[in-house]
């Protein structure tokens, strides 16, 4: 067996820095098991510009010795308008503290497209090496399969935060935030065929991490102090929204998946349909639970096949309303160790 310090493994973060993606590129970047390629941005949680600022200020602030290339991409989502989260980050994305982190600047982003850094960085590495994890409305993904999607297929995998599969959403009563804004770019990059493990609300539910938990690492150098700082408005959500005085850790767990398989618990292969069209359940991320369909059941399996050999036009239409289930090509992660996510994260500090 390789060892993973000697061999770490290639990673492009792809995110809408928000304190959770900033605390998930201080997770990776501080993994000796993770070499962070290149960390490509795109609108979500506040606008493009903001997200490629913080990732910066992350990077720099954070004591990150690496400082992989950064680049931005798409603005606004495939179909529909941009929807921010402000609200929960704080106006500027990270808890409207960065007067205090004065440096460094815009200028130093990579002046190449997000889709162009995403596809350059799969072609400079050998096929089936690079891991994209996305923790973001997936906008840059499917810009970058609609490109070039024969490069895109050299990714090992993608590993997405994102939907709300057996829990309620967090933006609406089904939908999670990231498959909400982008829902058609959710939709092309679940059904693409690179190998794909998406972990939900489910699984995000189950990391919280308390203010009093966060405080040990308040004199933890710069770095320690500047998470503690972006922390506080998105911890004051919680706390005034749902009682609960810490945040989770969703995009942390996202990019713990791609280091240690000790985290995940619970984990089975669905398809995914996401609602692409306006109305109140736009961007919910719908699997097919029913008892007496699952993929695995060789009766069902043997009439589904029946069906694709005799009346594919007849299976096509059962599946698009949903009486059929799909083939699950998808992994969803459901329960997760969070308490041991937790303490490798403090532990970074
Ligand atoms: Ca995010």
């Amino acid at each position: 067996m390789p060892n993973p310090l000697n061999n770490p493994t290639p990673i492009l973060l792809d995110m809408d820095p928000g304190v959770d993606d900033a605390l998930a590129i201080i997770l990776a970047s501080r993994s000796p098991q993770i070499d962070v390629k290149a960390i490509t941005v795109c609108g979500g949680n506040v606008g493009v510009e903001q997200c490629a600022l913080n990732t910066i200020k992350t990077l720099d602030w954070g004591e990150l010795k690496s400082k992989p290339p950064v680049a931005m991409g798409a603005w606004r989502p495939v179909r529909r308008s941009p929807f921010r989260a402000g609200g929960i980050h704080g106006p500027d994305g990270l808890g409207d503290v960065l007067d205090r982190y004065p440096n460094p600047s815009l200028t130093d982003i990579d002046p190449r497209p997000a889709v162009d850094l995403i596809l350059h960085t799969l072609r400079e590495l050998p096929p089936n090496s690079l891991t994209i994890v996305a923790t973001a409305p997936l906008t840059n993904i499917a810009l970058a399969i609609s490109k070039d999607p024969e490069t895109v297929r050299r990714a090992k995998q993608i590993i997405w935060m994102g939907g709300a599969f057996t829990t309620h959403g967090n933006i609406s009563p089904v939908a999670e935030f990231n498959a909400f804004c982008d829902p058609d770019a959710a939709a092309e990059v679940l059904n693409f065929s690179v190998p794909m493990t998406v972990v939900g609300l489910d699984a995000c539910l189950q990391c919280p991490l308390t203010r009093d938990e966060l405080r040990s690492i308040r004199e933890c150098g710069r770095a320690g102090a500047f998470v503690w700082d972006i922390c506080q408005m998105y911890m004051d959500f919680y706390q005034k929204n749902e009682g609960f005085d810490g945040c989770f850790l969703h995009d942390p767990l996202a990019v713990s998946l791609a280091i240690w398989d000790d985290i995940t618990a619970d984990q089975k292969n669905y398809h995914v349909d996401v609602v692409t069209e306006p109305g109140v359940a736009w961007g919910q991320t719908i699997i097919d639970r029913r008892p007496r369909y699952p993929w695995h059941n060789p009766i069902y399996r043997h009439a589904y096949d029946t069906l694709k050999r005799m009346a594919p036009d007849t299976l096509a239409s059962l599946e698009e309303v949903g009486v059929c289930e799909k083939p699950p090509h998808l992994s969803i992660v459901f329960s997760v160790d969070g308490k041991r996510l937790k303490k490798r994260f403090l532990k970074c500090f």
